[in-house]
């Protein structure tokens, strides 16, 4: 405890010499941190810890060098490599897994590995499995009071009780989010009395700076878990003595005789008293403990200070795997077609019938993606297999702990897919439709693309979002036609894959899910049944590399750069320029991250016309991007200014006459062809 003080006091200090650039106390909470560190074991259980959590994560073997390595953004952090702000705990061996500053978001990350605990449990075909669970291990996840108001954090609870995982919640109750007192923060200020009603749920309501009552909560705690009796929540009282960092003064909202009532709790003050009366320690063996901890303290901080920081040419490291790159020619296996043209459907299904037979760590989950939920249900009926039925038969053939539905919340499928990667399960999860994939955006923006970089590479998390995306369905209305790429080509470290044949599918599919990166895998919703997009199943090893466009028409004059539904689109307007003597390539990208910019380029430098064209916006779209390389690299191989089509700048009307007007059409194309070999 006193370490954890002390630590905070060092960095306080080198924070005010400018050797530091950020610091976060744990001041106040160290008692009940203590006490869950001396319950849990370290390398066994599975920990994600908040931003609170020194005393804790000392307990557990952190070093105070390492958080001080942490502190000064050294090459060496274990926990981020001079990546993450310092108390982003991280430690692969302890099995901390790297943590976010987003406040809720790591809830769900701890569902997904107590999940991912369960499932290693329950499928005998992997073969490792023995090495990556213990039967009674735990799922620890701390919060602060003001982080149980996330979303999140109520999605986690409800799938936590929904499947009796065995996670133990510490949250760690300081009676503030920053200048927010709890009374405005939760409803009638007290977040045990809420959580009670959860089913199976123990709940436990304590003062957590007292070490002894906090040792006695934790210990029940986690033997009602270890026990599989059920999750367990442990709400502790705590105080927070040193405002919420060093850029707030709680002075400005606290009362004087509000922060003497605090300080009378202080955990070491308290704990030094109980020694103290009990004839445990006189005033010099404490005084010898105190210098016994800065010695430490001291010899850590000097190595710190002169240990190596990261060149600036690392800066760009750990954003994808280094070993695995889904654009090598790995990646790329020759289709050895097989059986009668399919649609996008069915061969997507068929890829991940295939995967699933050869990887026994893919699991399958989202809302309506399991045939049927009920046992008893799936004995009679057909089953559902999703509302597109991509997923039709997976559960029935792999089983529920493999293929099940989630709650309906999007936030969950996702942060769940990320806990459960991060313990190297293979997640391919669905979003429903791309337009409910909103408040699944701070998982995928903030933690799914971010973890390996954020852990210099000691945490990945490579999960497969399916999602069916687009427009042209004439009815689908502003809420079942977006698109929207640009937005997360934007994220760096997703790569995304958008194809617009049946066989691309199922050879991008199954590159997504051999790659070792997050992958979005967007499904155009209009190119499920097409006949003019079906092929022959391509068979169980058939890959495609992703930036890798393919040259779906050749042609002289001008070049059309495109992908998903606008492909054919764009076939179509160059059959009808051709009636005018214009000679129209149509590259289809295929993959929008990594895109082949290669193929782009030679076509251009050839036709020395281009118009670029997508579904999505014209504003802002990926077109943009495209356009502005173009322009800027390949200048004096233009002949004529690139032009982009796509949608008007608003949202996709219900009624077909609008939605027609809105989405690009193959006469905007036509059009846009027109204007540009005119030049
Ligand atoms: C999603 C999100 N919103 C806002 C913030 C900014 N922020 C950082 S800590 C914090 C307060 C957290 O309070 P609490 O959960 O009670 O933890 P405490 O700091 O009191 O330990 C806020 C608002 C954030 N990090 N993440
Ligand atoms: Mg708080």
């Amino acid at each position: 405890m006193l370490l954890s003080r002390r630590l905070d006091d060092k960095e306080i200090q080198l924070k005010r010499q400018s050797e530091i650039f950020f610091q976060i106390s744990g001041a106040g909470h160290e008692a009940v941190l203590v006490a869950a560190g001396l319950t849990l074991k370290p390398g066994y259980d599975w920990f994600f810890p908040y931003y609170r959590d020194r005393a804790l994560c000392l307990q557990l073997g952190v070093t105070p060098l390492d958080m001080l390595l942490a502190a000064v953004g050294s090459k060496d952090d274990p926990s981020s490599g001079g990546r993450q702000m310092p108390s982003h705990w991280g430690h692969t061996k302890l099995n901390i897994v790297s943590g976010s500053s987003p406040t809720g978001t790591q809830v769900l990350h701890a569902v997904g590995a107590a999940e991912a605990g369960v499932i290693y449990s329950r499928v005998p075909e992997i073969p490792e499995r023995a090495s990556r669970q213990h039967p009674d291990e735990i799922t620890y996840i701390s919060l602060g009071d003001g982080a149980t108001s996330e979303g999140e954090f109520w999605e986690a609870l409800n799938v936590t009780c929904i499947k009796q995982l065995p996670l133990l919640f510490l949250v760690e109750d300081n009676g503030y989010a920053i200048s927010v007192p709890v009374e405005a923060q939760t409803a009638g200020g007290d977040i045990s009395r809420l959580v009670r009603s959860f089913p199976g749920l123990h709940v436990a309501s304590i003062d957590g700076t007292d070490f002894f009552t906090s040792l006695e909560a934790m210990r029940e705690a986690t033997a009602y878990v270890r026990a599989r009796k059920g999750p367990a929540f442990v709400h502790a009282r705590v105080i927070r003595p040193y405002s919420h960092s060093l850029s707030d003064d709680e002075k400005l909202y606290k009362t004087p005789a509000e922060r003497d009532a605090e300080a009378r709790r202080d955990p070491i003050a308290r704990f030094t008293e109980f020694l103290k009366q009990n004839g445990l320690a006189t005033d010099e063996d404490l005084a010898a403990v105190a210098a016994d901890v800065d010695r430490e303290i001291n010899d850590a901080t000097a190595k710190a200070l002169a240990a190596p920081k990261p060149a600036k040419n690392t800066a760009e490291l750990w954003l994808y795997s280094p070993d695995v790159d889904p654009s090598s020619s790995a990646f790329d296996a020759p289709a050895q077609p097989e059986g009668k043209p399919d649609t996008m459907v069915g061969l997507i299904n068929r890829t991940l019938k295939d995967e699933m037979a050869r990887d026994p760590r893919i699991v399958v989950f989202g809302e309506d993606v399991a045939d049927a939920t009920r046992r008893d249900a799936l004995t009679v009926v057909p089953g559902k297999g999703g509302v597109f039925k991509l997923t039709h038969g997976l559960q029935r053939a792999f089983g529920d702990d493999r293929v099940f539905n989630s709650p309906l919340a999007e936030a969950s499928i996702v942060g769940r897919a990320i806990g459960m990667a991060v313990r190297k399960l293979k997640p391919v999860v669905e979003i429903q439709f791309f337009d409910y994939i909103w408040p699944a955006m701070m998982q995928i923006r903030d933690e799914l693309t971010l973890m390996r970089y954020r852990s210099g590479n000691n945490w990945s998390c490579p999960v497969v979002i399916r999602v069916p995306i687009g427009g042209y369905l004439r009815g689908g209305g502003p809420y079942h036609s977006q698109s929207g790429e640009s937005i997360f080509a934007h994220c760096p470290g997703l790569r995304i894959a958008y194809p617009s044949t049946a066989v691309d599918a199922a050879g991008l599919l199954r590159t997504s899910i051999r790659c070792d990166d997050p992958v979005l895998f967007l499904e155009h919703k209009h190119l499920y049944r097409q006949t003019y997009n079906k092929g022959e199943y391509p068979g169980s090893d058939f890959m495609i590399p992703f930036g890798r466009a393919s040259l779906r028409r050749d042609g002289d004059h001008v070049l059309v750069v495109t992908w998903g539904a606008l492909v054919q689109r764009s076939l179509l307007a160059a059959h009808q320029a051709e009636k005018d003597h214009i000679s129209v390539a149509v590259l289809d990208l295929r993959t929008i991250v990594p895109y082949d910019w290669d193929a782009v380029a030679s076509h251009v430098r050839r036709t020395n016309r281009v118009v670029v064209a997508h579904e999505d916006q014209v504003f802002c779209g990926f077109g943009a991007e495209i356009a502005a390389r173009i322009a800027g690299e390949l200048f004096e191989h233009l002949d004529a200014p690139v032009r982009r089509v796509g949608a008007k700048n608003v949202p996709v009307a219900y009624y077909p006459d609008l939605e027609e007007a809105i989405l690009p059409q193959s006469s905007d194309i036509l059009k846009a062809i027109k204007e540009t070999a005119r030049y």
